[in-house]
């Protein structure tokens, strides 16, 4: 590594400015902290019909051998897999962390003790991310509020690999602490796919964090802008939901997604083809507006607000299982799921504009690509203070290669009525999808 990659890998607010691409990011109204803390439910949202969710445990798994289930999983049949879907008053299913003591202990995606009291000591919003493989650089949360840093915990999951990276490179980096995020290891990884990987925490934060009221998950290629409890208020509390997802900005269809997954070698043709077709034989149709209040059945799922409730905890139970026993591929999986739990209990996921998503989380290069880019001849922006490089005119620097940036300005409106959280600059900014 150079040193000039160095001293900017790390400083992503600078990357993000000259990061320009279409789609851009609508206006959202967001209330103050203040209100939005007033705002906070006393009580759990009701769970329709599921009241009492456990997870199976198997001390050495000898059940079924699937050759598609893993370990981590529990090798699931598909007789369990269709009776996860009954959904009763009292279940158990399958939730990944089938073996060891308890999740992150002997379980396969293993975290240290202490960290897992820490962990349990999280009680009202955690926020979470995760970069195994050393794929992303830390994006720091901006905007978090005095009462936002006190009250919610802010956790980033890593392997080993991007561990020494950070304590390398981060000049932020102290006390397993990296600015507001605090840094844990997983060891003992379940799958070699550092995406499948990924899952774990982005699906199973109930699992990770048995006494949390609510989360907020966002891939680690984002940079949080807004504060986490103006989104519970915005996404959740206002809306009367209890799990929040956005749509995908331009495909509503499963098969469309499907292919065009195969098309970008997101993952072997074969395999994404076994599962669409599976979930065709079970009665999945193309999208259609006939399947309103349905909207969409594919979603963005790089960020995820949800509260955690028996109902929502299951969802992503059954989520992750048909991520562990298909593809890794979870934007496939999401509408079967949903539809499978909604048939039986009228309960469904909320989802949002992405353009909405975009005005409280912005993106950066994966790692990989940025380094790709500098070794390709592709200048770094200087180093500038936040202050000056916001002046900077969009367009006035070289873009980056082989992709089309296309500005649009955010139209900026003004509202009297409720206080709005100063934007972030997204007219500037967006990401490559
Ligand atoms: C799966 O469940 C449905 C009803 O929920 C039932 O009709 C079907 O027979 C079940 N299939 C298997 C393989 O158990
Ligand atoms: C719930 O499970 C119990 C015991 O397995 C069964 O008797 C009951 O019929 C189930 N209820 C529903 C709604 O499926
Ligand atoms: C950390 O820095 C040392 C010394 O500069 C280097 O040898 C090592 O490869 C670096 N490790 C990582 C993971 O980048
Ligand atoms: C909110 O949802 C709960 C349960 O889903 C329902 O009982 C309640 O009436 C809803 N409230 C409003 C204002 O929609
Ligand atoms: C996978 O399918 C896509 C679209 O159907 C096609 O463009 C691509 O060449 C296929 N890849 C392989 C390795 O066959
Ligand atoms: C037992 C079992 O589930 N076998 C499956 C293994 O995977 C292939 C496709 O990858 C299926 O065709 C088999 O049915
Ligand atoms: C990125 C972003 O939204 N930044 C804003 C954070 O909040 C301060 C003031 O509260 C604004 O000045 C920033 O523009």
């Amino acid at each position: 590594m150079s040193s000039i990659e160095s001293s900017f890998v790390f400083n992503t607010s600078l990357i993000i400015q000259f990061v320009l691409i279409s789609p851009v990011a609508c206006p959202v109204c967001y209330v103050s902290v203040d209100q939005a803390f007033a705002l906070m439910p006393l009580q759990p949202s009701p769970s329709p019909v599921l009241k009492n969710l456990n997870y199976v445990f198997e001390d050495s798994v000898t059940a079924f051998f699937s050759n598609q289930s893993s370990v981590f999983g529990g090798h699931s049949s598909l007789e369990q897999r269709n009776k996860s879907f009954d959904i009763n008053e009292s279940m158990t299913v399958h939730c990944g962390f089938v073996r060891g003591k308890k999740p992150g202990q002997g379980s396969g995606f293993d975290i240290n003790d202490d960290d897992l009291l820490e962990m349990e000591q999280c009680r009202e919003l955690v926020v979470a991310s995760a970069i195994f493989g050393n794929y992303d650089m830390i994006q720091h949360p901006r905007n978090a509020s005095e009462f936002s840093k006190a009250n919610a915990c802010f956790y980033m999951f890593v392997d080993e690999e991007t561990e020494a990276y950070v304590k390398n490179y981060s000049s932020l980096y102290r006390n397993n602490k990296v600015g507001l995020w605090r840094l844990v290891v997983v060891r003992n990884l379940p799958y070699e796919d550092p995406r499948r990987t990924g899952k774990i925490p982005k699906l199973l934060l109930h699992r990770l964090f048995p006494n949390v009221r609510f989360s907020v998950w966002i891939d680690a290629k984002l940079q949080l802008v807004v504060d986490p409890y103006l989104l519970l208020e915005r996404f959740l509390w206002r809306k009367n939901a209890t799990f929040a997802i956005s749509r995908h900005y331009k495909r509503f269809d499963v098969f469309e997604e499907a292919e065009a997954n195969k098309a970008a070698g997101k993952y072997d043709n074969a395999s994404i083809d076994y599962q669409i077709g599976f979930y065709r034989k079970e009665g999945l149709t193309h999208y259609s507006p006939a399947k309103f209040p349905i909207t969409s059945d594919v979603p963005e799922g790089c960020v995820i607000i949800r509260e955690h409730i028996p109902i929502t905890n299951l969802f992503t139970c059954l989520w992750f299982n048909e991520v562990d026993r298909f593809t890794s591929r979870d934007q496939i999986s999401f509408s079967t799921v949903r539809d499978k739990i909604k048939a039986k209990v009228g309960w469904m996921p909320q989802m949002f504009l992405d353009c909405e998503r975009r005005n409280f989380v912005v993106q950066a290069y994966h790692r990989e690509l940025l380094e790709q880019m500098i070794a390709s001849g592709w200048n770094p922006p200087p180093m500038a203070s936040e202050q000056s490089s916001r002046k900077l005119r969009p367009g006035s620097r070289k873009s980056p290669p082989s992709k089309k940036p296309s500005v649009k300005r955010k139209r900026e409106k003004r509202s009297s009525s409720r206080r709005r959280l100063p934007k972030p600059v997204t007219g500037t900014t967006g990401a490559i999808m």
